[in-house]
């Protein structure tokens, strides 16, 4: 008989039980084999969603790569006036919208740099025309940092800010700009950057308005275990607050074209490890989000045998993020029956999911 435990018995028995784990419990597991790390995310994904892996139809748009940051890890931002910056106008992102149309999208991604003029009424007034072009998509737009930018701009509270987005139809926040919280390393690599706080403050805003939101975390650069583990920890902590959280995201630092190349990529071990660890010490999130276009498609998939049930979305080739900082895939792009394929190659039944994790009847 193996002994799958080994050191690892307390901890690891504290899991399965269904216990919530400490900070130094989980900086302790965080070492331990991976085939045990395996078996307690998959126990911990199988209690939240059973034998389920969730997908979307979806795609992204990225209104410019200007942007007032200049982040140590971005492959993607440029300065005006640079060759390939772009800028687009509301009828641009509109065009591209109507190629979008047909594609059986349930859900827009609106992500970009964090434009130096545009502002809350700016987006607001975008959101409304998006909103009546499509009403049946849901919009799922702006990091807290582009929100908390735009709403400073126009001298207003969060909520307030937040308020008027929400009723200019914006349905639910994506996880980015998240990075790290940990402001040593904060500094390091975003020195510009909003603060963990304001990411915080602004999440907090959104769920007590009623707004789901995702949460990330930008590891495998040069942060280390414990500043990983107190960035899960800050965000169990809101979840236990307000409970609006849907999905957490581990998003792998690429390294192409950027200023911290020299560092490398970690390894698919580390990756893993990453992901079951995030399963492990969020008891309170719903889902945890193998994000194919960040990873690569085989990576994701592996993902899911290390806690993750939801790969994201179709995305129909539309967001430049990953490809610019080196991923795989540099048309992103997976239709539906690849996607559905790939979990129940992986042992998991495929659930195509709306923005809010309800199945989608077909
Ligand atoms: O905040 C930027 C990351 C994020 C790099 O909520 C990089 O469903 C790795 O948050 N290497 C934006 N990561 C994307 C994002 C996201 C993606 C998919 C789904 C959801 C969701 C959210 O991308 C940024 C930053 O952390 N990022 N550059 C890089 N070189």
């Amino acid at each position: 008989m193996i002994d799958l435990f080994g050191a690892y018995r307390e901890p690891a028995e504290k899991v399965l039980r269904q216990e919530r784990i400490s900070r130094s419990e989980a900086q302790y597991l965080a070492s331990a084999p991976l085939s045990l790390l395996s078996v307690l995310a998959t126990s911990a994904k199988e209690r939240k969603s059973g034998k389920s892996v969730f997908y979307n139809r979806n795609f992204h748009v990225e209104p410019t790569n200007l942007c007032v940051f200049n982040c140590r890890f971005c492959s993607y931002r440029r300065p005006a006036g640079a060759p390939d910056a772009w800028d687009y106008s509301v009828e641009e992102i509109m065009e591209q919208i109507e190629a979008h149309c047909r594609s059986g999208a349930t859900e827009i991604h609106i992500v970009g740099g964090v434009h130096p003029r545009k502002d809350l009424y700016y987006y607001a007034d975008l959101i409304r025309k998006i909103r009546e072009r499509i009403p049946s998509v849901a919009v799922k737009a702006f990091t807290a940092i582009e929100l908390a930018y735009m709403i400073d701009k126009a001298g207003l509270s969060y909520h307030d800010g937040l308020v008027i987005l929400k009723e200019a139809g914006m349905q639910a926040i994506p996880g980015g700009g998240a990075e790290i919280f940990d402001e040593k390393i904060r500094k390091q690599i975003c020195p510009e950057k909003g603060s963990a706080e304001t990411w915080l403050a602004v999440h907090r805003e959104a769920h007590r308005i009623g707004l789901k939101s995702n949460a990330t975390i930008l590891y495998g650069h040069i942060e280390q275990w414990a500043d990983r583990i107190d960035h899960l920890d800050r965000l169990r902590s809101l979840q236990d607050e307000t409970g609006g959280f849907d999905a957490f995201i581990p998003l792998k630092y690429r390294n192409l074209h950027n200023s911290m190349s020299e560092l490398g990529e970690v390894s698919v071990v580390e990756d893993m490890r990453m992901m079951a660890m995030a399963r492990i010490y969020l008891d309170n999130f719903p889902h945890i989000k193998a994000y194919w276009p960040m990873f690569g498609k085989t990576t994701a998939q592996l993902a899911l045998a290390f806690g993750a049930d939801d790969m994201d979305g179709t995305i129909d080739d539309s967001t430049k993020i990953y490809s610019m900082a080196g991923a795989e895939d540099r048309k992103p792009s997976m239709s539906a029956s690849e996607m559905e394929r790939m979990i129940r190659d992986a042992g998991y039944e495929p659930v195509e999911r709306d923005t809010f994790y309800h199945p989608v009847k077909k």
